[in-house]
């Protein structure tokens, strides 16, 4: 079975919100065609605690954009975005939600990031997808979405890790580009890691 995973396609990383993703909302009408062509489907949702220690608002003195150790672990700091029960944690109003078999939430603990759909970003805790996945017969992954650099490769890469035959489709992604070129080193990764990089 082959299934189709949705990273974070959600109001904050679209044009307009929060920490928007450059050409983001180009993704959402290719996502909802990719959708119906796939038995499973299933999303992931940024999904963070007002006050979440990877936000730049919650260390004094810090900016955007600049990267620290938190907890052991490099942190980005981020502006405050996909704060759980808010808009820009919602789901792209155009996405077709009906064809969501099950949504994964990740983010939720203050001290820890998690870009992957997987593990959080120190892998001590896990959201459920892989067995879900497994017990639903699926051994083949595409994943889709925003953004290339972070949620979807951290995604990508952690699917192949886990068995999955992983896809990675470009032509519904795009990157945040914090520094120019990393959209490309994302690239990179995820093909030696073993995702088949579509579409470029
Ligand atoms: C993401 C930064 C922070 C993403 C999420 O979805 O790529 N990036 N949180
Ligand atoms: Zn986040």
């Amino acid at each position: 079975m082959r299934a189709l995973i949705l990273v974070d396609i959600q109001n904050d990383f679209l044009p307009g919100g929060a920490l928007a993703v450059p050409r983001g909302g180009e993704i959402i009408t290719h996502a909802n065609e990719l959708a119906a062509e796939f038995p499973v489907v299933v999303a992931t949702q940024d999904w963070h605690p007002a006050g979440h220690e990877s936000f730049a608002s919650s260390h004094a003195g810090r900016r955007i954009g600049e990267v620290i150790d938190l907890h052991g672990l490099p942190q980005v700091l981020w502006p405050d975005h996909c704060v759980q029960g808010s808009h820009g944690a919602e789901f792209a109003a155009q996405l077709d939600l009906a064809r969501i078999a099950k949504v994964f939430t990740k983010g939720e603990d203050p001290t820890v990031d998690s870009y992957s759909g997987f593990f959080d970003n120190g892998r001590r805790r896990s959201t459920g997808l892989a067995d879900w996945l497994r017990d639903h017969r699926v051994r083949e992954v595409c994943i889709i979405g925003l953004a290339t650099d972070y949620c979807v490769k951290a995604t990508a890469i952690d699917a192949a890790r886990e068995g999955f035959i992983t896809t990675c489709d470009l032509s519904a992604c795009r990157g945040v580009e914090l520094k120019p070129g990393d959209t490309d080193a994302a690239i990179k990764a995820m093909r030696a890691a073993g995702v088949a990089v579509a579409n470029r």
